[in-house]
């Protein structure tokens, strides 16, 4: 068994709340079905955390809102709606002491949570016997540890272009930059033609106007199609464009 599932599988096996931290502006890309269904099977409760809020828009939030139960919508950046979050902690375990345990793709903000959560204050507490090596917990609140190791979940499906879109895969890394940036027109040609101010539908024209509108060219003059297709996936990456 790959080494991340061994972890993933500790996390659900040491914690009685694992929290699968979703990307608020792609949910559905960044769930992960799988997992999902061992932490039921192995009757943990899951809590579904939007993370990344201050960069989703208000009706994009609107209609996750129901999509997805239990769950809570969160800012691991500006440390917003942290405290909703322990308190829904606290409603699902009953008011008993709980351990939380946290599991997400790359890159969703799992760390940043972590941090958010444990703030200033709270004390990591060694492994204790019966715990699994290479586990700590932090305290959080007087009735509330968390795993402080996240568990990352694999890259299940081999699709580049998706894991481009919810930053899995770093705009630095990727490979065919071109069918990728591409791709993530298609998908979100909206969003991206009213950032960068263009009018037309055709992602191949609009990844030519990009490169225009910014001088990304080659010698003659040309588009230089690979260089804004980079520029357009840092920027969709690192939030710049609006979703
Ligand atoms: N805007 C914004 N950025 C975030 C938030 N949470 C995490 N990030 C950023 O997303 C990137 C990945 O976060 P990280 O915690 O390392 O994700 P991890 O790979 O799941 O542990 C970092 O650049 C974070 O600063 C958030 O709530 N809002
Ligand atoms: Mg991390």
């Amino acid at each position: 068994m790959p080494s991340f599932w061994k972890h993933v599988n500790k996390v659900i096996k040491e914690a009685d709340i694992i929290i699968e931290v979703l990307d608020a502006r792609m949910v559905e890309e960044t769930r992960n079905f799988e997992v999902e269904d061992k932490v039921k099977k192995e009757e943990k409760i899951l809590l579904y955390v939007f993370n990344k809020c201050d960069l989703a828009s208000k009706e994009k939030l609107k209609t996750i809102k129901h999509s997805l139960k239990p769950s809570v919508f969160i800012s691991s950046r500006d440390k917003l709606g942290t405290t909703i979050l322990k308190k829904k902690i606290m409603e699902l375990s009953k008011g008993n002491p709980t351990v939380v345990g946290i599991l997400g793709y790359p890159n969703v903000g799992k760390s940043s949570l972590i941090n958010a959560l444990s703030g200033k204050g709270s004390a990591k507490t060694s492994s204790e016997s019966g715990f699994t090596k290479g586990f700590q917990k932090i305290r959080v609140d007087p009735k509330i540890m968390v795993l402080d190791t996240p568990g990352v979940l694999p890259k299940r499906e081999k699709d580049p272009a998706k894991h481009a879109k919810t930053g899995a895969l770093s705009y630095g890394k990727i490979k065919d930059i071109e069918t990728t940036a591409l791709r993530l027109i298609e998908d979100e040609t909206e969003k991206i033609t009213a950032h960068y101010n263009i009018n037309s539908e055709d992602p191949e024209e609009i990844l030519e106007q990009i490169a225009f509108k910014f001088k990304k060219l080659s010698s003659g003059g040309k588009a230089n199609l690979e260089v804004a297709a980079r520029m357009l996936l840092k920027d969709w990456q690192t939030g710049k464009i609006k979703q």
